[in-house]
């Protein structure tokens, strides 16, 4: 048996055991619900009623596909952003405004897993204007408009399958990337597996975002060898221009990976210099190679989505473009990279190892310029893992995944296998604390940990596993976050709470960074929907063949018309549905009995439309979902619904019904 070989063994044993008996690295019994918490630190996640969190989080759904967003440090839920998932209680991917949302170049897809939301930057601080988040199956980027919290905008990523290392962004949000976690046949084509280390290649992504409004374009991708790029981070400070991409396999295997891409000592952080790709691109070095993929845009004036679909895209060979890329070694299938505040230390966390790898960037440009290389993989330079080299953390823990700083010049890791945060000091390497958490932790995040302006008051550790830790439900348990400290000398555990879904990673920020970006509501003066009906005069029902249209009002506390008849089984019906409300927090509900879709939510000044299709002649009631005022119970209507073939007049009122 290889060694790499009994070295994994030897880690999943490790892990086994840990989880099986519940233990964590240092032999602790879990410390239980009530655990090492005093009331001390109850009193410092105490938000009194009617106060405010000092930050929000944003917490990545993972396999439910969205965004949830609570408050820190209460740890309270304010809102489930739909992203990449139909959402019923919203009408995300329901109404007819945000189907295109959902379009990709298979069709309609309703789901996905979403694992890193990353916060846009100015000057490498989070500016609280948009987050953008991955879909790791098919592969998308959608960018959430922070003044609204709805997503405005899904980009689907060709050449890639599983955009695992996204959508991390520069320190100005020049562009945000998309690596593909699976290499593939580029372009897809019908091969033999076996043919991998021949035929597939990974694409690196670089989205361009739009300096005003934020729109999404792919500006290029850089096709490296078919090892699978697993994350990411940028350049800053004197590294900003440079990418960093952390990739495994680089044994170039397709079956039984755990064994087989678990060979090699080292793989690679791919750097990536993104201002020398764009001096190729603009030298017209890049080939334009044949795509298929959608971009879906919300557009907040008409109300509506559309998805157009885009059939090439500009693709950079790192064969044509020397100086471009160059790989960094990295021991043990790295998982996280990240870079350090300054952007002088660039992290690999070998999930397979017990260190954390620190490389230096001034390092590694004195090795470019010296010609330090080890050879070459596919004509990109191996740089000599000594050259580049600024230290190593040792004995962290057991499987180390990902890394974040505070504004101390401290680094903090999650290990999985060990189940616990280690801190600990950029430069000099050593572990200066650590702390359990309640169990098996993927990312962490420090508020700002991933910038250049890290706030140091809180870390939070996104658990996969919580196993005691709540009542259980069933044979699946809560996932959770933890709340921890990082203020003091030592780490110190606050609070526990649930989550949404799987949370890979969350980003953090400072509540006075988004509260005056909020919108209260919707102008009806700016409402240019093209079905907006917008005073109660403008409703009306118009038949076009079996297509009917029903330009409709909400207000306190009635639907205008709230009575229609003439209406015919196998007809189409779409209800045009306007809110009227100019005020805060008044969304109106509208659902009618036997739609096969769900409930429209309409937010005041907003126009939403649900298709309903009749297949049985009666009179159908309608009513409002949202609990709006002392007479939302009032808030009703009927539609008259008639034989295919009756001649029952096209009518409808709101209070006296018309003589036609
Ligand atoms: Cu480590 Cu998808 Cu970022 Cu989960 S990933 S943990
Ligand atoms: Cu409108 Cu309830």
């Amino acid at each position: 048996m290889k060694n790499s070989s009994k070295f994994l063994l030897f880690f999943l044993a490790a892990s086994l055991v840990l989880s099986f008996l519940g233990l964590t690295s240092c032999g602790q019994q879990n410390q239980g619900s009530g655990g090492a918490l005093s009331s001390d630190a109850a009193s410092q996640v105490y938000v009194p009623p009617g106060q405010y969190d000092k930050y929000y989080s944003f917490l990545s759904g993972g396999f439910s596909g969205q965004l949830s967003v609570y408050g820190l440090p209460s740890g309270r839920l304010f809102r489930v952003i739909p992203v990449f998932s139909v959402d019923p209680e919203k009408a995300y991917g329901f109404n007819e405004e945000t189907k295109p949302m959902l379009e990709t170049s298979h069709g309609f897809l309703p789901w996905d897993d979403a694992h890193h939301p990353e916060l846009s930057q100015t000057n490498g601080e989070t500016d609280g204007r948009w987050i953008f988040i991955n879909a790791n199956n098919t592969p998308r980027v959608a960018r959430i408009d922070l003044s609204v919290f709805e997503t405005a905008e899904i980009i689907e990523i060709p050449n890639s399958a599983g955009n695992h290392s996204s959508p991390f962004t520069t320190q100005n949000t020049d562009y945000v990337v998309a690596g593909t976690r699976f290499s593939v046949p580029i372009p897809q084509k019908d091969v033999a597996i076996a043919s991998y280390a021949k035929n597939f290649k990974g694409a690196l992504t670089f989205i361009k975002v739009d300096k005003e409004t934020g729109k999404m374009s792919i500006a290029f991708q850089v096709l490296m060898p078919g090892f699978d790029y697993d994350l990411a981070h940028a350049g800053k400070g004197n590294s900003d221009g440079w990418m960093f991409f952390s990739s495994y396999n680089s044994e170039q295997q397709n079956s039984l990976l755990e064994v087989n891409a678990s060979q090699n000592d080292k793989d690679f952080i791919a750097a990536i210099n993104w201002k020398k790709a764009e001096e190729y691109l603009s030298k017209g070095k890049a080939k334009d190679f044949p795509a298929n993929y959608t971009h879906n845009y919300y557009d907040e004036g008409k109300q509506m989505a559309s998805s157009e679909t885009l059939k090439s895209v500009k693709v950079l060979d790192p064969a044509d473009c020397p100086g471009m890329v160059y790989f960094l070694p990295t021991p043990k299938s790295p998982h996280g990279v990240d870079v350090d505040p300054t952007g002088e230390y660039i992290i690999g966390a070998g999930k397979l190892s017990t260190d954390i790898t620190a490389h230096s960037f001034t390092k590694m440009l004195k090795a470019i310029e010296d010609k330090a290389f080890d050879g070459d993989r596919f004509g990109i330079p191996v740089l000599k893992y000594d050259a580049v080299l600024a230290g190593v953390v040792k004995d962290g823990g057991l499987g180390p995944l990902h890394s974040e700083f505070d504004d101390k010049g401290f680094g903090y890791t999650s290990f999985f296998i060990s189940s616990e945060v280690v801190k600990w000091k950029v430069g000099t390497w050593e572990v200066v604390d650590r702390i359990p958490v309640y169990y098996s932790i993927g990312h962490l995040s420090v508020i700002g940990g991933d910038t250049r302006k890290p706030d140091g008051k809180y870390l939070l550790a996104l658990n996969k596993i919580t196993k005691d830790r709540y009542l259980p439900t069933g044979p699946e348990l809560c996932q959770a976050a933890q709340l921890i400290d990082i203020s003091g000398d030592k780490m110190k555990l606050l609070l526990d709470f649930p989550t949404i879904g799987e949370p890979h990673y969350a980003q953090g920020i400072a509540a006075d960074k988004l509260v005056p970006r909020q919108k209260q509501f919707y102008k009806l003066s700016e409402n240019k929907h093209p079905n907006a009906a917008l005073t109660e005069k403008d409703t009306k029902v118009v038949r076009e063949g079996n297509i009917v249209h029903v330009y409709m009002t909400t207000i306190r506390s009635h639907f205008s018309p709230d009575n229609i008849e003439g209406i015919r089984v196998g007809d189409k019906v779409y209800f045009h549905v306007t809110n009227l409300e100019q005020d805060f927090d008044v969304p109106h509900g509208f659902a009618i009995l036997g739609m096969q879709n769900s409930e429209l939510l309409i937010m005041p000044g907003q126009t939403e439309t649900l298709l309903w299709e009749p297949k049985s002649e009666g009179v159908i009631p309608f009513y409002c979902t949202d609990f709006c005022s002392a007479l939302h119970q009032e808030m009703q209507g009927y539609v008259r619904v008639s034989a295919a073939n009756s001649n029952t007049p096209l009518k409808w009122w709101l209070g006296q019904e018309p003589n036609i």
